[in-house]
């Protein structure tokens, strides 16, 4: 069976398991505690980090964006990342603003700083970063919605990689409620567009104990 080493809550776990969902993978979910640093776990992952993919030959895949493209060589019956070179460049920019922009300035604030720390033992959070985090936030939800007003979906008329990935941090932030919608129709309505797909299902149904996500989180009408 496929393995993928995960945690609910990591935005670049969830965009490999709904890569996987859309090509109609499946995989064993396999919780890893990070932070205890397991050396069976840093014997796959040098790194110590997820998500860390087993494929169904044991091929060893690490880092969501070299699992990205190593699923969509592989298996590349349902395409995410276009159709050619120009299609996907502009997807790997929206990757990569996600992933390395917005993970700096809005997830390394707000999630780490609300939820890391309190399973890693690192303390309080600090208010001035978490402060940060919510400033942020508006400059990425505006640039969301300066996209879709302009194309169908973020980088085009196709559905595909640089929308997981930027659904994948958001809905993180949205299980901890620091998503501010109500200030942002635009990039709500596309996140209701992403989060209607089956791919979502999984994650919408993340529950984390002592940690239950606002009410709105699963909710399809939000
Ligand atoms: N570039 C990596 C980043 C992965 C990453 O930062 N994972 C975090 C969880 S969201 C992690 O495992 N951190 C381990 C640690 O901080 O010790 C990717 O795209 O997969």
């Amino acid at each position: 069976m496929r393995r993928l080493y995960h945690l609910p809550l990591s935005p670049f776990s969830r965009k490999v398991r709904i890569i996987l969902g859309e090509k109609g993978l499946e995989a064993t979910l396999i919780p890893e505690k990070v932070w205890e640093r397991r050396p069976e776990f840093l014997a796959l992952n040098p790194a110590g980090e997820v998500p860390v993919l087993i494929d169904l030959d044991g091929t060893v895949v690490v880092d969501s964006q070299v699992i990205a493209e190593y699923l969509e060589e592989v298996y590349p019956d349902r395409r995410l990342m276009g159709f050619d070179p120009a299609a996907r460049a502009e997807t790997r920019r929206l990757v990569a603003w996600f992933d390395q922009l917005f993970q700096t300035e809005v997830m390394a604030h707000l999630l780490y700083e609300k939820v890391n720390k309190r399973f890693m033992g690192g303390g309080e959070p600090d208010s001035a970063k978490v402060r940060a985090g919510h400033q942020n936030i508006h400059r990425h939800m505006t640039y969301v919605t300066w996209l879709v007003e302009r194309r169908k979906w973020l980088a085009g008329e196709e559905y595909g990689l640089a929308d997981l990935t930027a659904a994948a941090h958001l809905s993180c932030l949205d299980y901890i409620n620091a998503v501010p919608w109500d200030a942002h129709l635009p990039a709500r309505d596309w996140y209701a567009r992403v989060k209607s797909r089956p791919s979502f299902r999984t994650i919408l149904a993340d529950h984390i104990a002592g940690m239950p996500p606002p009410r709105h989180y699963a909710d399809l009408d939000f």
